[in-house]
């Protein structure tokens, strides 16, 4: 129509240079894809509906361009200045706000991001990451184990730590509160966290392993800070967070405050499913993950592709790869955890070391605490079945030395629950 002007944001024959891309999937609803991608670049950059009375010179530097269209798939370069320096919530209020509710689209999804060095080198990228939680840990050379009280929310602050006791002295490194338990009227976190730090004190004394805990910060971004510095006053070496119910902007608060506090981050992504499940509408996993280790979380949850969870076994890999992979255009990024979780139980771990080898870290809640044996059983279970893998030997070899694999190869077998 006469007075639009997306089709100005439409170059196919134009050659990206040091700009930050994005790859999307649109459905048009009565337009062109030319007319889509006009729109998608004009709408996450710098234009609106209608052409203007007036239009500031440099406009012509800083619009983006759709400069390839194949098929539904439209790649936009955007130039840098577009973005302010170190601001991941300003970033996706423009390559993800306004243009998914577009009514010229029927469905958007925005599959990829590609940032160039230029944007990463204003982020700090994680803490520790791989080999930083390693040798925090002192755990080098076998997948890091843990696990989460279930039921998920409902124990009091006693009940929890004997559970916590009963599971890392039974072999998991690591105990993590579930995603939606942070300071409930019958667990506050303040007796939760003195609680379990005198389990680990007790356990490490009894083990001589080292343990940890992944607690639950997520909350108000200052009530975060002061949780975070009661972990680090106990000694503790993480904190949790849900980092999309918080958001990407006390994601990046809690990455400043964990490093005065000397705190790694464990970054679980509940909610992603209202965004991330739909093929052609929403944001990919991809993105989310790119985006927590630009944010520097040092562990992320990026499923299991056979448990309770969606996420087939390909992204489950690609998820894995945005996490372990060296960044060549931005080295200064450490590699993140990658965390398999989601309805896993010992019958399924060659399966997840087959996937992850053994930089991962395994999270199995359900899967030792519904053991028949009760949660220590469960957690030797878990621990004997990584050992079978390690050793090259079946699950049905090890159990005829383990009544604790055993009986969890009799309860779940290889099931993969839904
Ligand atoms: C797993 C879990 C995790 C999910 C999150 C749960 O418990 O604690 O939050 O793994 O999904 O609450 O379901 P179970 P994802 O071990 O008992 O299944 O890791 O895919 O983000
Ligand atoms: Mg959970």
């Amino acid at each position: 129509m006469g007075f639009e002007w997306y089709l100005d944001f439409v170059d196919r024959d134009y050659e990206p240079s040091d700009e930050l891309i994005c790859v999307f999937r649109a459905e048009p609803d009565g337009i062109s894809m030319e007319e889509a991608a006009g729109r998608i670049a004009s709408e996450s950059s710098v234009g609106t509906w209608t052409t203007l009375s007036k239009l500031p010179e440099r406009i012509k530097r800083l619009m983006a361009r759709a400069f390839e269209i194949d098929g539904n798939v439209v790649k936009v370069a955007y130039p840098l200045d577009l973005f302010e320096e170190g601001n991941i919530p300003q970033l996706l209020s423009s390559v993800a706000g306004n243009i998914f509710g577009m009514r010229a689209l029927k469905s958007l999804r925005l599959e990829d991001i590609h940032f160039p060095s230029e944007y990463l080198k204003h982020f700090k990228g994680p803490q520790f990451g791989i080999e930083g939680v390693r040798e925090l840990l002192g755990i080098y050379d076998r997948p890091l184990t843990a696990t989460v009280p279930k039921p998920k929310v409902g124990y009091d602050e006693d009940e929890y730590a004997e559970v916590a006791y009963d599971a890392l002295s039974g072999g998991i490194d690591i105990l993590k509160d579930d995603e939606n338990l942070t300071s409930q009227p019958f667990i506050r976190f303040e007796k939760r966290l003195e609680n379990v730090m005198k389990v680990i004190e007790k356990v490490e004394a009894e083990t001589g392993e080292k343990k940890t805990y992944l607690c639950n910060i997520t909350a108000e971004t200052e009530e975060m800070r002061r949780r975070a510095e009661l972990i680090a006053d106990y000694g503790n070496e993480y904190a949790m967070v849900d980092i999309l119910t918080a958001g990407w902007g006390a994601v990046q608060t809690v990455r400043e405050f964990c490093e005065e506090l000397g705190l790694a981050i464990h970054a679980h992504r509940a909610m992603h499913g209202a965004f991330t499940r739909k093929d052609d509408h929403g944001i990919s996993l991809a993105v989310i993950t790119k985006l927590a280790r630009i944010a520097g979380v040092d562990n992320m949850h990026v499923g299991t592709g056979v448990g309770k969870m969606a996420g087939e076994a390909s992204e489950v890999e690609r998820l894995r790869e945005v996490c372990v992979s060296e960044w060549e255009e931005a080295k200064h990024i450490k590699r993140v955890f990658p965390v398999s979780s989601g309805g896993l139980h010992p019958g399924l771990i060659p399966d997840v070391m087959r996937l992850f080898g053994t930089d991962v870290i395994i999270q199995v809640g359900g899967g030792v605490h519904g053991h028949p044996g009760g949660t220590r059983a469960g957690a030797k279970a878990l621990r004997d079945s990584i050992d079978a893998v390690i050793e090259g030997i079946s699950l049905e070899e090890k159990a005829e030395r383990s009544k604790e694999l055993r009986e969890s190869l009799e309860k779940w077998g290889y099931v993969s629950p839904k």
